[in-house]
């Protein structure tokens, strides 16, 4: 009999999105989140934020994986007031444990007070860039793609790419499954699932 937890059962999982054309967001957003809980990510380790344009995903990712959002059982006002300075509580020690399963023992050692906050086993990062008269396209798609690259790479946890760099609203509506067509959203919630358990996998010196 085939396990109902799924893969994701025990990752937690940040969708950090922009707001620049809305409607597309909201679909590739939906599709993310109906693959992470299809791969058995739960309800409540799945944590959206969004920022105004794409310009501002790496900081808001770099800031969300320095300084994880309070566990809503634990933060009755919800995570956005849990963003505060972050370097004063957080360090690059925390971000190399694999995920929550690390984060138990941290939890543990501290006091009762102490709030919970469990770091992201990976985190999607969600924009649509649609080309305009100008080259903001090019400036804005050049600094937040190598702007994602360089977080991940810093911090070492997994930055589902899901900047979408479209000609026309129309490229940027079929790639989000609107008219019936299939959703990248998907794809980037399988890869943040994969990584994510690769990279608990990784930590523990396998690679099977
Ligand atoms: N942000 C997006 O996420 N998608 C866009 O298509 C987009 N186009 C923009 C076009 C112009 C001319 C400007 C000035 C900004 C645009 N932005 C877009 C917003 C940008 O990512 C950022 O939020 C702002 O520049 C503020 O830092």
């Amino acid at each position: 009999m085939s396990s109902l937890k799924g893969p994701g059962s025990n990752l937690r999982i940040a969708i950090v999105h922009a707001r620049w054309n809305t409607e597309i967001i909201s679909a590739l957003v939906a599709g993310t989140r109906k693959s992470l809980l299809a791969s058995g990510v739960k309800e409540e380790n799945i944590i959206v934020q969004d920022v105004p344009g794409s310009y501002e995903l790496p900081f808001a990712v770099q800031r969300f994986l320095m300084n994880p959002p309070i566990e809503s059982s634990n933060n009755p006002t919800g995570p956005i007031s849990a963003v505060t300075d972050l370097l004063s509580s957080a360090s690059l020690t925390d971000l190399t444990a694999p995920g929550p399963p690390a984060f138990s023992a941290q939890a543990s050692s501290g006091s009762s007070k102490a709030p919970l906050k469990t770091p992201f086993s990976a985190i999607i990062a969600i924009g649509v860039l649609i080309k305009g008269e100008t080259m903001h396209f090019e400036y804005i798609a050049d600094a937040t793609s190598h702007g994602l690259m360089k977080v991940q790479l810093d911090l070492g946890v997994p930055v589902v790419f899901g900047l979408l760099t479209v000609l026309n609203e129309e490229q940027g509506r079929a790639r989000a499954g609107m008219d019936g067509k299939h959703c990248h959203g998907e794809d980037w919630g399988k890869a943040a699932v994969e990584l994510g358990v690769k990279r608990q996998v990784w930590a523990e010196g396998s690679f099977v």
